[in-house]
């Protein structure tokens, strides 16, 4: 064991470094894929401030070179199953995104390997992504049994708006190459594989949990049509939350990541 451990001090599980007026932070605990666990939280938001109050001019948030899993998202030990919400305001996940969203430095994520849950909603947050060839991202409450929140999907939402303004501005057509690029279409596969291709996707969406895929497609709608957030739909949005959270769905989601067997899903 680690001296500084010896002595009850914990290794931070992020490493900063300040160079040029480059912040880094390194996410540093690949043992356990870079799980957003609270710890590893509270050293990310803490690197944060010390960099802020450093002058960095621009904070880039990586993991250790080589990794094959960039960050594995939210630490699955630490989802709540006793009935509770499992993504409110002062979760750590939470913390982190808003952070980021607050900080007055623009925060570069620099990406390699894979990057899942609420990883992929940490990234997004960011102002700028940088991803290696073969680094791959996956949303997975859907998986999981999760119903994601409002803020979460927000997160998502704010990333696309880029490439309509483009299109809008220059009323040109883009080749579907193009559109996949700036990820207005999903997949762009040869004349031969769209049957095939378009199946399969559908297969996968099918095996997930029904209530969180329907949950997820009514929560984009609202959002993207309902600028301010009334009341009464903030109240809908989080009764069909705690109707999933409270279910059957949640608590298989759970179980079998734990189990490490694919979810199986009853009811809708
Ligand atoms: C805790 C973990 C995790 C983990 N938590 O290595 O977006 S939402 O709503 O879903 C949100 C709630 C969220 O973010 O949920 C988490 C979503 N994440 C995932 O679905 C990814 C789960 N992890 C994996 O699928 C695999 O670990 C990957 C593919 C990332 C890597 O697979 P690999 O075979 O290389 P292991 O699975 O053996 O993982 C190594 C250790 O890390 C733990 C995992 O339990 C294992 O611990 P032990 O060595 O103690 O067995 N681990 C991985 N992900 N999210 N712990």
């Amino acid at each position: 064991m680690a001296a500084a451990e010896m002595l009850g001090e914990r290794i931070p599980l992020v490493a900063t470094s300040l160079e040029n007026d480059i912040g880094i932070i390194t996410l540093n605990n690949s043992k356990k894929h870079n799980a957003l666990s609270a710890a590893l939280i509270v050293d990310l938001l803490d690197a944060g401030k010390k960099l802020n109050a450093s002058g960095a001019k621009v904070v880039i948030l990586r993991a250790t070179p080589g990794v094959k899993v960039w960050s594995a998202g939210h630490d699955v030990n630490e989802l709540p199953t006793n009935g509770r919400d499992p993504l409110t305001y002062d979760d750590p996940l939470r913390q982190v995104v808003r952070a980021i969203h607050e900080t007055r430095m623009p925060v570069i994520a620099m990406i390699e390997g894979s990057v899942w849950g609420g990883a992929c909603e940490v990234v997004m947050a960011c102002d700028i992504v940088v991803a290696a060839e073969g680094a791959s991202f996956a949303i997975t409450p859907a998986k999981l049994g999760v119903p994601y929140d409002i803020v979460g999907v927000l997160t998502f939402m704010q990333n696309a708006v880029s490439i309509l303004k483009e299109m809008l501005f220059t009323a040109q057509p883009i080749s579907a190459r193009r559109a996949f690029e700036v990820g207005l279409v999903n997949q762009v596969v040869t004349g031969d594989r769209l049957e095939e291709a378009t199946m399969a996707l559908a297969a996968q969406i099918a095996r997930n949990s029904p209530l969180v895929v329907s949950l997820s497609k009514e929560q984009l709608r609202v959002l993207s049509e309902s600028t301010p957030l009334n009341p009464n739909t903030f109240e809908r949005i989080q009764s069909l939350r705690r109707q999933i959270y409270d279910s059957a769905h949640y608590q298989e989601g759970i179980r079998s990541f734990f189990e490490r067997r694919a979810p199986q899903f009853q009811g809708r």
